[in-house]
């Protein structure tokens, strides 16, 4: 199974609604061989649910608080993305480490949160450029891993982790790593989880992230342990969801 996950980012208005039922009604053709989500700005969620409706497309959150409610001006819970009828949330992608500071250690807190709200959490990871330079790529994922997981899956079946590994140079920038640098990486991200979990590590979906287009993405997902996609600017409209959705089939 591939799975392919649209990252919104902050873009999106009611009109957005026509394009989440077109990819809705495109990506049926690949049910049972794909997963594909869409995670809209938290105001569109609810409407997107009820617009997409008899369609396999589902949807996620792009982040949340670490608890279930209180005073927390302008945050969101876990347990209110998923009453609006997400299945997922994104936690810790690198814009959230950027502009808003957020620590691994937060990102793991936000797991939990995740988790008490039955939501599957999609822990970003992924090195700075001039972490990649110095050659220190591996050791700052592996660090972010150790930090931001914790240390044990809970008792169930379903995907209750996904992983999504996102080279910050390469989000938003049209340059991708080669396929064998992706490759070590998903290649370290899962014998890290196969470490951490045992057996239900082979089981954690990890994603690429950062510039997959339609011409790019059967290749990357072709790769050993990539499992699919989060895609950010190509997952806005519908044909080039649909295009990466049909690569990854
Ligand atoms: C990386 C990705 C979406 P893009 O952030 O998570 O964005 O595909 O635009 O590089």
């Amino acid at each position: 199974m591939k799975w392919v996950i649209g990252n919104w980012k902050m873009n999106g208005l009611s009109e957005s609604l026509h394009e989440a039922r077109s990819i809705g009604d495109g990506v049926g053709g690949w049910t049972g061989k794909v997963v594909s989500m869409v995670c809209p700005p938290a105001t569109l969620i609810a409407r997107m649910t009820m617009h997409c409706a008899g369609t396999p497309l589902e949807f996620g959150g792009q982040d949340c608080h670490a608890k279930a409610s209180g005073a927390h001006t302008g945050d969101i819970a876990a347990e209110m993305l998923h009453d609006a009828g997400a299945r997922a949330v994104i936690l810790g992608h690198s814009e959230r480490r950027t502009d808003h500071g957020e620590t691994n250690e937060e990102v793991r807190a936000k797991v939990d949160a995740a988790w008490r709200a039955a939501l599957t959490p999609i822990v970003c990871v992924g090195e700075v450029e001039a972490e990649r330079d110095a050659g220190r790529a591996e050791a700052v994922v592996e660090e972010q891993l150790t930090a931001s997981l914790p240390d044990a899956l809970p008792a169930q079946e379903n995907e209750d982790l996904i992983v999504a590994y996102e080279p910050v140079w390469a989000i938003g920038t049209g340059r991708v790593p080669t396929e064998a640098d992706i490759g070590a990486m998903h290649g370290q991200i899962r014998a890290h989880l196969v470490r951490r979990y045992g057996e239900a590590g082979h089981r954690v979906p990890i994603l690429y992230g950062g510039s997959m287009k339609p011409d790019n993405a059967k290749a990357i997902m072709s790769i050993a342990d990539v499992d699919g996609g989060l895609v950010g600017g190509a997952s806005l409209k519908a044909d080039s969801f649909l295009a990466i959705a049909e690569a990854a089939a």
